[in-house]
């Protein structure tokens, strides 16, 4: 089948597109990435056209990934038109057997290249596939405004930060107990950033970019884009509160988290 008839090219696509609604892809801001299942592949295959091998760039190796297929935004294209366009905005790699070489076989139309963030989204990749024994799929970073606005008046510290977020809504223990991870501001599209999200993310699920925006995986397009979500949302909250006034009359305490954890099983300590 063509790629755009495929399931997987469709929720990529759609996922895209609902971030850019919600005001999370301003310009070319923010990226997208999907790890092929086999059969996906074999849906595809014969459209499938491969080019060079190309470095992933500054000495990337991501060889937990090696031979993988992904599906991912082009560098520079707009979420926007990712419905419209989706040829051109978004395109299907290889990785070589070494995990440092990639070519493209789909999309990137009118000269396109893979996303300025493909080391940090290769190395985010292998780092959940080996963690999740390989159900991790997606890899998804956006430029969420609240979530933004937090990292300068929040320490940038992983367990300062997430009991901030679960202080403010009921969900945010329940959809990510193992917390996020923060990182301080780094270079973007940087192989630094890459190896940094890709150590927290083993762990978090979530890593927050300081004054840039935030790095989340999943299993699936819902469970990544949910995530964001959860998180955009309880930022939302805490910036609405402390524009209001300096401190909360009442906010979730420490015992409430621990109330949760044990009813919902969710194994968080304080
Ligand atoms: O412009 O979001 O981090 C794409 C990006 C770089
Ligand atoms: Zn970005």
């Amino acid at each position: 089948m063509e790629v755009m008839e495929a399931p997987f090219a469709q929720e990529f696509v759609r996922m895209a597109y609902e971030g850019w609604k919600q005001g999370w892809h301003e310009c070319n801001g923010g990226n997208l990435s999907y790890r092929l299942r086999s059969e996906e592949i074999a849906q595809v295959a014969e459209c499938l056209t491969p080019g060079e091998w190309r470095e992933v760039g500054e000495g990337a190796k991501a060889p937990g990934v090696a031979g993988e297929l992904f599906m991912v935004t082009a560098a520079g294209s707009f979420f926007s038109n990712m419905e419209r366009v989706p040829e051109r905005c978004a395109g299907i790699i290889e990785v070589d057997a070494s995990g440092t070489r990639f070519r493209q076989c789909w999309g990137f139309a009118e000269g396109g290249r893979p996303t300025s963030e493909l080391p940090s989204h290769l190395l985010n990749h292998e780092s959940k596939k080996a963690a999740t024994d390989g159900s991790s799929r997606v890899v998804y970073h956006a430029h969420p405004a609240n979530l933004i606005a937090l990292t300068f008046v929040l320490p940038l510290e992983g367990k300062a930060f997430t009991r901030e977020l679960w202080k403010a809504i009921s969900e945010c223990a329940l959809v990510f107990p193992q917390g996020v991870g923060v990182l301080e501001w780094m270079n973007p599209g940087s192989v630094e950033l890459g190896r940094a999200s890709a150590e927290l993310i083993r762990e978090h699920d979530a890593v927050v970019w300081a004054h840039h925006g935030l790095i989340c995986s999943g299993d699936t397009f819902d469970a990544a884009f949910g995530l964001l979500h959860t998180i955009e949302k309880a930022s939302e909250v805490l910036v609405k509160v402390r524009s209001m006034q300096p401190t909360m009359e009442s906010f979730i305490t420490d015992d409430n988290i621990r109330t949760m954890s044990e009813a919902y099983g969710l194994g968080i300590k304080l």
